[in-house]
Parts: structure tokens; sequence; C-alpha cells
């Protein structure tokens, strides 16, 4: 049984989302202490290159970061037709990482549309953009993305990811949990 919900005590409930293949199912399996939770199945219209599955429900998994924080992270599906699942997976979150694939038209829009439906759930100052695939598309750079986000007022932290390397998505989240610190002092 995994609870969606409020987590226990001395946890944090972190969700990953972001568009269709940006890795939160590879991101979350990456750092996660323990076996996760994947509710995968075959993409309908066909394979995104390497991938051939799609996330249907939730990912979960777990990790413990170096500053002794327990996590329970959860991943969203990225298919449209599942966006019920966002408030679901939204309610009692303590951050959130918005994931970004670089190759696509207008990542920094797809950002900004995720920015916005999770924040009934997570302030500004615990949210973070992780950009993806920044090696096949250099454009939109990094600092484009603080420009047009910090415009139309998400003053939040911007930072390169490659989901399959552990130490990019642990950075992610060392970033997010300092700034709880930063709120308690
Ligand atoms: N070549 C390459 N592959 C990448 C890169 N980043 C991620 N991937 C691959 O992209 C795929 C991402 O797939 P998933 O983790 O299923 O993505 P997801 O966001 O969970 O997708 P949905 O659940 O369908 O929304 C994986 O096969 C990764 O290995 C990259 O920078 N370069
Ligand atoms: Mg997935």
């Amino acid at each position: 049984m995994v609870n969606l919900g409020i987590p226990a005590p001395g946890e944090l409930k972190i969700v990953f989302t972001g568009t269709m293949g940006t890795g939160k199912t590879t991101a979350i399996r990456a750092i996660s202490d323990s076996a996760t939770l994947s509710t995968e199945a075959p993409i309908s219209d066909g394979a995104m290159g390497a991938k051939t599955t799609t996330t249907v429900g939730f990912d979960h998994g777990e990790c413990l970061l170096d500053e002794g924080m327990r996590l329970r992270l959860f991943g969203t599906p990225g298919q449209e037709r599942f966006r019920f699942m966002w408030d679901i997976l939204g309610a009692g979150a303590f951050g959130l990482v918005v994931l970004a694939d670089n190759t696509r038209a207008d990542p920094i829009g797809d950002v900004e549309q995720y920015l916005r439906a999770f924040a009934p759930h997570v302030p500004p100052r615990r949210m973070v953009v992780g950009v993806g695939r920044l090696a096949d598309s250099p454009s939109p750079p990094l600092d484009a993305y603080c420009e047009r986000l910090g415009q139309a007022g998400w003053d939040v932290p911007v930072i390169e990811v490659d989901v399959r390397r552990p130490q990019d998505v642990r950075l992610l989240l060392s970033v997010l949990v300092s700034m709880a610190e930063v709120e308690h002092g």
C-alpha cells in the first residue's frame, strides 16, 4: 500500500512532473534506495525512440538525502489524459520538481503550465526546474528559462539535469531541501 496523501512526520513528499518522456520515472528509479513502484503501460500510439512505455498511474520511491532527510518521491504521468492524477499527487506535497525536455518546441511554456498546475499545492519557493537534453538542443539556454519564468512571476531555480545520472537528480533534491532549511531558519 502506498499513501498518496499527507506523508508521515519526518518525511517530505516530493512530486516530479513534466511532459511525457522528460524522465520522471527514470529519475525516481535512479535515486530510490529500495524497489520503486511503477505503473508503466505500452505507449498506445507508438514508441518514442528507445522509450516504449509510459506511466499510467504514478511512480513511487524513497530516498534518504545526505542531509538526513527522508523523501517520499512521486512521479506523475506525462500524458494529458491522466491530468486528474496531478491534484491527487500534489496533495500534501512539500516540494515540486518540474522536468523539461529542451528538444521540445516550447519547453519553457511546458514548464510554466506545470508550475501553474501545482501552485495550489506547493509554494513557488519550493519548486525547482530541471532541464534535460540540453546537449541535444542547447536552445533555449538556462538563462532564457530564468528570464521568461521570472517575468511571469516564477522566481524558481533552474538547473541542468541528466535524469539518468543519480548525482544530478540528488542535486535537484538538495536544492529543494536547502530551501526548506532557509524557511525554518
Ligand atoms: N539520449 C538521452 N536519453 C535521455 C536523456 N534524458 C532522458 N533520457 C531517456 O528518456 C527516457 C525517459 O523516459 P521515462 O523516464 O519513462 O519518462 P517519463 O517522464 O516518466 O515519461 P511518461 O511517464 O511517459 O510521462 C528514458 O529512456 C531515458 O533514458 C538524455 O539526455 N539523452
Ligand atoms: Mg513515467
